[in-house]
């Protein structure tokens, strides 16, 4: 059979079509070899996930922390949460600042179903929700009570709510609206999440130490979640306690569950309360003293107001573990995050450990433009004028002047002499007691505008504004006793048994 002309077209087009095919192939072959490599990467990285450069480590820490960050298994050390609910607190205004790093640092680790957001506007983060805590209150409240303003703005809001609200003048107006969000938000708690034993309530700049935490609560403690429990940090307000809110407070399932069972018109009675009192921390005490008869338990300094870089360390906050602390900015969290996940033990976290690791090795001697806190005796020039230019407090604090020394009486002339007070208080002859190193009342020093002070704990701090003139009177420095400071550590020694507190009434 002769084949005819379009047929042999055919057949020319179908070579060429399979010789096109196979060269395709042959070059598309390393891109589809290449491409599957990259998904394979892709997926054992989804298993094993980066190791970097610990950017916490240096050579005054490297006995304590990992030099480097294996970012792979953040859960590992968590504990086992069930039983418990952590309630995070926060606001419109600053939720999306704040929230973000709790989720991806330490909650990452809770069960979904450990834990609730709540706010004064409810909204969506990711994957997560934020619960409106103030969505039953009364309209007829929230149309009445003044404070209830921001919480309309920021729902009017077509926009973000940082296009909307500035946060810096509306800081005040959250503040004020935070205080009701309280006994609504425990209630709902109970009604979203009954039956745990143990609630824990912080706010979004609160930090938690989770294995601490959790091995108290369960274990350490022994205390019993069916018993009416309320513990926390004490504060007062004219002579009421209550568990500060912001170092976190905890409640048992016991005590929850009758006070929200058993009082049908709590969020009706204490938003009423709410106009007459300064805070929701302490709504929440005059609730449970009201109904439930029961009354804080001081767990401070376990349960904690400090961040690192304010905890005044030395007596009382050495041994003690640690399970909270407050005013963590994102950036803290993180730090103290990545501290928790490369020490090198996994043994109980003291109060001493965060100086070891974070605070030691950015000790030295002074610092300028520099506050460290130091406010527990002070020496002024007794000049009336110099006094009148002192604050209230350091006027208080000054120590009488027949009960100083020479060095104490011209502490307040300058820096050196103010750093003098320290260095003397152990006399050369006791400068191998044991005792006396203990007892030191002097470990740094603050001189600002001739008042000296001086503190008997070790804080860090934070700078203070370069003044903008030359005179020199108006600088801050701040200094510490280095040597003083490392006789103390050395005679405290190791820590052996960690100092647990036991909560008292
Ligand atoms: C990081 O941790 C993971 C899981 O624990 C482990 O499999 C991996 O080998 C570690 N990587 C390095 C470099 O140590
Ligand atoms: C609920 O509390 C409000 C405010 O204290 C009060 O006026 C009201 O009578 C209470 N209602 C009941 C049913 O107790
Ligand atoms: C560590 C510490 O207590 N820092 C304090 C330094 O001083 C400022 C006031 O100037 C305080 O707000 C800090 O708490």
């Amino acid at each position: 059979m002769i084949a005819s002309p379009s047929s042999r077209r055919l057949r020319i087009f179908g070579a060429v079509t399979v010789v096109t095919l196979i060269a395709t192939y042959i070059h598309l072959r390393p891109q589809w070899q290449f491409e599957y490599r990259e998904y394979y990467d892709g997926v054992t990285s989804y298993f094993s996930r980066p190791v970097y450069d610990n950017t916490l480590y240096n050579q005054d820490n490297e006995n304590l922390i990992q030099k480097h960050y294996n970012t792979s298994n953040p859960c590992a050390r968590f504990p086992n949460t069930d039983g418990i609910l952590f309630v995070m607190k926060t606001g419109a205004t600053e939720a999306f600042d704040r929230i973000p790093t709790q989720l991806i640092t330490t909650m990452s680790c809770l069960p979904d179903s450990n834990f609730l957001l709540f706010s004064d506007m409810e909204q969506q983060m990711g994957p997560y929700h934020i619960y409106d805590a103030l969505s039953e209150v009364d309209e007829v409240d929230k149309d009445r009570i003044g404070d209830f303003d921001l919480y309309r703005s920021q729902q009017e809001c077509a926009v973000s709510q940082k296009e909307c609200i500035d946060t810096t003048t509306e800081k005040q107006h959250a503040w004020h609206l935070d205080k009701y969000k309280f006994l609504p938000m425990i209630e709902q708690t109970w009604r979203m999440r009954p039956g745990r034993d143990w609630y824990i309530f912080a706010e979004a700049d609160t930090y938690v130490f989770w294995a601490n935490m959790v091995h108290w609560l369960k274990k350490q403690s022994g205390l019993n979640p069916r018993e009416k429990i309320y513990l926390g940090s004490r504060s007062f307000v004219a002579g009421r306690s209550f568990a500060h809110g912001g170092s976190g407070y905890i409640l048992s399932g016991g005590v929850l569950k009758h006070l929200v069972e058993q009082h049908t018109n709590l969020t009706r009675q204490y938003t009423q309360k709410a106009t007459e009192e300064c805070c929701g921390d302490l709504l929440v005490a005059l609730a449970l003293d009201e109904h439930e008869g029961i009354k804080i338990r001081q767990t401070w300094p376990m349960i904690n107001g400090e961040k690192p870089t304010t905890l005044p360390y030395g007596q009382n906050h050495w041994c003690e573990p640690i399970l909270t602390m407050h005013h963590m900015n994102s950036e803290e969290i993180s730090t103290v995050w990545q501290f928790e996940q490369t020490r090198k033990t996994d043994r109980v976290l003291m109060i001493k450990d965060l100086y070891d690791s974070l605070i030691a090795p950015k000790m030295r001697k002074t610092r300028e433009n520099w506050d460290n806190g130091s406010d527990d005796v002070c020496y002024i020039n007794p000049d009336p004028g110099a006094q009148e230019r002192a604050d209230g407090q350091a006027r208080d604090r000054q120590r009488k002047e027949d009960e100083m020394s020479e060095i104490e009486k011209t502490a307040w002339k300058s820096p050196e002499n103010c750093a003098k007070v320290c260095e003397t208080e152990i006399s050369a002859e006791d400068s191998d007691n044991k005792e006396k190193k203990l007892q030191r009342n002097c470990f740094q020093y603050r001189w600002h505008d001739e008042v000296c002070c001086t503190s008997k704990s070790f804080k860090f701090g934070e700078p203070k504004p370069k003044p903008a003139g030359l005179d020199l009177k108006a600088k801050w420095t701040s200094g510490w006793y280095m040597e003083g400071i490392k006789d103390w550590i050395d005679a405290m020694g190791e820590c052996t048994k960690p100092a647990w507190k036991i909560p008292e009434l």
